[in-house]
């Protein structure tokens, strides 16, 4: 069922609200359109970061081995963009509906960071975090909080550093894969704020939930290709959505 945000006002259906309100275990799914508001910008969509880059350069470690100084200077790019974004009332209801819940999981695809600095806790980073990044050859994770200034890092072993997040062609970090499913399996309630859902593993998460019983609310500006799977899609921002949503049910 699909219902609009319009002016600040949402229809909640009965059922719905009785479900989340009865929930024991709840997971939030977020992508990049938790953090647009946020002023990060998003991958896909009109002036999405892959219409103006190309994700072989610059997301997969082909592109990375080939030129390591590009990569770098665009995720310096991103982190310097990141740096500057605040968390936005979406991270910040998601922060506050862990208290709520007896069981609560945050699984992002988001890199940014925000999600732990809007006060979530457990937070399942499935494509790894842009304040890490880690040497292949000795196994070093250096996690900094400024932007990386030489370019490329090098580590005290001698090798170039790499960004610690995932990119096209790599399998995710086992235990967030792991924990993800898992989470998935067990929510009785799945938020989807702000994901496409077109990169897999994470986009079957979802799936996985109502699979297994769990109830599915989306939020997101525009149907996505999981919309007919959810019990609930809410067309809007989730800046705008999450706070007025969460105060219907808590
Ligand atoms: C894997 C790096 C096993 C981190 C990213 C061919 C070769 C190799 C692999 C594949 C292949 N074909 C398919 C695959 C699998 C591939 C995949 O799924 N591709 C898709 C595109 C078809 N997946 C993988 O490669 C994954 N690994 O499968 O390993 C394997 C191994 C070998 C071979 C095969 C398989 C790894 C995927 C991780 C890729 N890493 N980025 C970084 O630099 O950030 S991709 C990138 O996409 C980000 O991680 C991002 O998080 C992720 C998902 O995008 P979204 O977050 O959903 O963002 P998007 O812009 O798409 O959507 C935003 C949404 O928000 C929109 O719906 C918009 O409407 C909405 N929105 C906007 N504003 C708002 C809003 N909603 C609410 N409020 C708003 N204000």
């Amino acid at each position: 069922m699909a219902v609009s945000f319009e002016r600040g006002r949402l229809e909640l259906p009965v059922s719905i609200r009785e479900r989340i309100q009865a929930a024991k275990t709840a997971s939030v799914l977020t992508g990049s359109g938790v953090s647009a508001e946020s002023g990060v910008p998003t991958f896909r969509g009109a002036d999405g970061v892959w219409s103006k880059y190309d994700w072989r350069v610059l997301a997969t470690r082909e592109g990375f081995r080939k030129d390591p100084r590009l990569v770098w200077e665009w995720y310096q790019l991103r982190q310097i963009e990141i740096a500057k974004a605040k968390p936005n009332a979406a991270h910040e209801t998601i922060a506050d509906m862990e208290r709520h819940f007896g069981s609560f999981a945050v699984l992002t695809q988001n890199i940014d960071g925000l999600h732990a600095r809007a006060g979530s806790k457990r937070i399942v980073e499935l494509h790894g975090n842009i304040w890490r990044m880690r040497c292949e050859r000795d196994g070093t994770v250096i996690t900094t909080d400024e932007p990386v200034k030489k370019i490329p890092p090098l580590c005290q072993c001698g090798a170039i550093l790499r960004p610690d997040v995932v990119w096209f062609g790599e399998q995710l970090p086992e235990t967030a894969a792991k924990e993800a499913s898992e989470v998935a399996r067990t929510s009785d309630v799945m938020f989807v704020v702000g994901t496409s859902a077109v990169v897999y593993p994470a986009a079957a998460l979802p799936i996985i939930a109502k699979n297994s019983g769990g109830l599915v609310v989306e939020v997101n500006t525009e149907p996505t290709d999981i919309s007919a799977h959810a019990d609930l899609s809410v067309i809007g921002r989730a800046g705008e959505v999450m706070p007025v949503l969460w105060q219907l049910i808590a």
